[in-house]
């Protein structure tokens, strides 16, 4: 009932890590690009096939401070049955996605406070999504209603001829070149989000679009996917270039997300194979890493930051680099670059990942042996009750549709979905 809110509040607001005063409003009023990288996991960072690296430009980012990313080695992803939706939910919200289903499809007309709605509200950004794929995909065309998005450049919006299109949609290298106008169009300040295809399971690609040869353990989708890595490390490096020949470049806060795993543990043969280890659960857990990296304008690269951070951390960390306190919203995570912030990642199903210790299906391990701890500490025994808490109050915003009930600020209007229509038709 409307009571729980409280206590969901209570808990938010204790766990709430105040912003990093260097960094708190830095980047408020700037454009934000918010760049999606499909399927994409954190081991492709640096991996070499065939004597190659497979993400050449990605890896660059990484490792050359000049280029003023910061790169977070240690983020991951939360994601369950929901996958892109469940990471677009847990970015724009900071609450979890659903155990079962995803919640932009069940629960798709709940309230929301989402970073579009808010950053609309507070600073008077536009907001926009761009992706290759048709607009009720996900629900989209409900849920972004209730986030506030005011424009949703789907597939409708593109060239779809056959030569561009390959799998689920609209591929990488077309989908940025034609974006740029689209961006161009926008009102400033603006929170663009491009949402990226080809590099998707099964992993298709058209011969004239691999520039790298397929790895060879016998699984297509696992040598395939090193394939479209590479092609969507290319469409990257295009579409950076085409900003800064837009003019779009400089000045925008930029931020680069894997949304989920790419390789599934059905396909642990093959993965033992290409990382040469044994894949034990803790090694699962470990390959839940995917990228994050941010450029802040004005703001020095920090190189590779070896915090334990996570999907559920990058609203917080959004609101404090535009100035505006997280902690008016209910936000289950908390800001990447705070002295405070909270260092344990929880994933949908109760396991969890710290820096020292990891909780995977019942067992404790220690990261650094990788053997599983027979003496539980408190410690640990309160990590896990903490995390368990912290998805059931998550949950039961989410099923009661709580945010009804909640007000985060005196001049807080709630979202009305009816102003928004997507789709070439309609608008
Ligand atoms: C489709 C795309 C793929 O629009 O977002 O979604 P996924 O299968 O990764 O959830
Ligand atoms: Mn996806």
């Amino acid at each position: 009932d409307s009571n729980d809110i409280v206590d969901i509040k209570e808990y938010t607001k204790e766990k709430y890590a105040k912003p990093n005063p260097a960094l708190f409003g830095a980047a408020k009023e700037k454009n934000i690009i918010k760049i999606h990288l499909e399927s994409f996991q954190s081991f492709l960072i640096d991996y070499e096939l065939h004597g190659e690296e497979v993400t050449p430009f990605l890896n660059s980012l990484v490792h050359d401070q000049k280029k003023g990313f910061t790169y977070f080695d240690n983020f991951f992803h939360q994601t369950e049955q929901g996958k892109t939706a469940d990471a677009e939910f847990i970015l724009d919200n900071s609450l979890y996605g659903l155990p079962q289903g995803a919640a932009f499809v069940t629960k798709g007309n709940n309230t929301y406070q989402a970073l579009p709605a808010i950053l609309n509200q507070r600073m008077n950004y536009t907001s926009a999504v761009l992706h290759g794929d048709y607009k009720s995909f996900w629900n989209r065309d409900e849920i972004y209603k209730q986030f506030g998005i005011d424009h949703y450049f789907d597939a409708s919006y593109y060239d779809m001829s056959e030569e561009n299109v390959i799998n689920y949609g609209l591929k990488d290298k077309p989908f940025f070149e034609e974006s740029i106008p689209m961006l161009e169009s926008l009102d400033e300040p603006f929170y663009a989000h491009l949402m990226t295809l080809t590099h998707h399971h099964p992993y298709l690609i058209d011969e004239e679009d691999a520039t790298i040869e397929p790895a060879e353990t016998g699984d297509g989708s696992v040598d395939r996917y090193f394939q479209t890595a590479r092609y969507l490390d290319e469409s990257l490096k295009e579409f950076i270039d085409d900003l800064k020949e837009a003019g779009l470049y400089e000045d925008s806060l930029i931020y680069i997300y894997g949304d989920h795993y790419g390789i599934s543990e059905n396909h642990n043969r093959a993965m033992e194979e290409i990382l040469d280890k044994e894949i034990t659960p803790l090694v699962s857990a470990n390959l839940q890493r995917v990228p994050f990296l941010i450029k802040i304008p004005g703001v020095e690269s920090q190189g590779i930051n070896h915090r334990y951070t996570s999907q559920m951390d990058v609203m917080p960390t959004l609101l404090h680099l535009m100035g505006i306190r997280a902690d008016d919203y209910i936000l289950f995570g908390t800001d990447m670059f705070s002295e405070d912030h909270k260092q344990f990642v929880p994933f949908r199903r109760g396991d969890f990942v710290t820096p020292d210790f990891s909780y995977i299906s019942g067992s404790y391990y220690d990261n650094e042996t990788e053997e599983e701890i027979e003496e539980v500490t408190d410690k640990m025994e309160n990590m896990k009750q903490q995390i368990e808490n912290e998805l059931q109050l998550s949950d039961k915003l989410v099923y009661g549709d709580l945010l009804r009930f909640y007000t985060p600020t005196k001049d807080w209007e709630e979202v009305d979905p009816s102003i928004y229509h997507y789709g070439v038709d309609e608008e």
